[in-house]
């Protein structure tokens, strides 16, 4: 599955590796843990970290590199956990001699020359995991802790249906390394007082459709300055998770460049809904931006409809 990749690994002296744009645990883990692994694995390599800083997981200390336009001439690139050209974050990545994908978003379009997609992969971090595993290469902590941050952030902490045998064999072997799982589970789940206090106040902003969709619309008037319309938006979604009898849900937050839209569900596959207005990502996690309120209250109509479906 892996012999193309690791060819072109071994082939190319300067490797720059790309995620997808205000990256989560499994871009950034995934994008880390791989450039640890090549960096142990195959000395000499020069390896670079590209894209938008890392502002969501600040304990990281996932520092990008900035590279000049001309490192790319001779180049491999390799774009992780990115379903689509357009979630790639910097686009140099077309400039590069050679390009490879590692995903497992639903498969949109090709973006590179080697592509390794697989959507029943819980994370990116699982592929990057089970490449690790089969071509038998040296795993360090470092590596093996951004990967296991990865997969246990995509798969829910281990509850999504995409979590399988094959999920636990492989924490498992990220597990022979002593990872510090209290720690890990601290920095990725305490929180400000001040960030609780705010989303008990936009659980008071929750309202439901007539088929029980759950949803939260915040205007951009009501967005603070300093906030990042994206960040907001995965960051209430998750409000709405819990609720008895809400099997579809959606955060819509306002932005210079248009609605963003964070559809989830326990039931009914919502990734088509998003693909029709433009995004993609996972059956029962995807997300678009629509240009303007009405265009996403059509969406919530959709969104509605479904559930009486499915
Ligand atoms: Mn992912």
């Amino acid at each position: 599955m892996f012999e193309q990749v690791l060819q072109l690994i071994k082939q190319y002296p300067r490797i720059i590796i790309h995620r997808h744009s205000y990256p989560d645990g499994d871009a950034i883990g995934s994008q880390m843990g791989l450039a640890a692994l090549i960096k142990d694995n195959f000395k000499g390599k020069d390896v670079y970290v590209v894209g938008d800083p890392a502002t969501r997981l600040p304990f990281v200390n996932a520092v990008m590199d900035e590279i000049p336009d001309e490192y790319y001439n001779g180049a491999l690139a390799i774009i992780l956990d990115s379903g689509s050209a357009q979630m790639v974050c910097d686009k140099r990545y077309t400039t590069a001699a050679a390009t490879v994908r590692i995903d497992h978003h639903i498969l949109c379009d090709k973006v590179a020359d080697v592509e390794v997609i697989d959507s029943t992969f819980e994370s990116a971090c699982g592929l990057v995991t089970l490449m690790a595993k089969e071509c038998n290469l040296k795993l360090s902590l470092e590596s093996a802790t951004m990967l296991y941050m990865g997969m246990v952030t995509d798969s829910g902490r281990f509850a999504f249906d995409s979590v399988s045998a094959r999920t636990f064999e492989l924490a498992a072997f990220l597990m022979s390394q002593p990872i510090d799982l209290n720690t890990l589970n601290y920095n990725l789940n305490a929180e400000d007082f001040s960030d609780i206090l705010n989303k008990a106040d936009n659980m008071h902003k929750i309202k439901f459709t007539p088929n029980n969709v759950a949803y939260i619309y915040t205007a951009r008037e009501d967005l603070p300055e300093s906030d990042n319309a994206p960040i907001v938006s995965t960051g209430l979604v998750g409000l709405m998770r819990d609720i008895k009898g809400v099997h579809a849900w959606v955060n819509f937050t306002e932005s210079d460049d248009g609605v963003h839209c964070e559809l989830r569900s326990n039931r009914p596959n919502i990734n088509p809904i998003a693909v029709k207005y433009g995004g993609g990502g996972h059956k029962k996690a995807s997300g678009c931006i629509v240009p303007d309120k009405a265009t996403a209250m059509k969406l919530l109509a959709d969104l509605d409809e479904l559930v009486t479906v499915e």
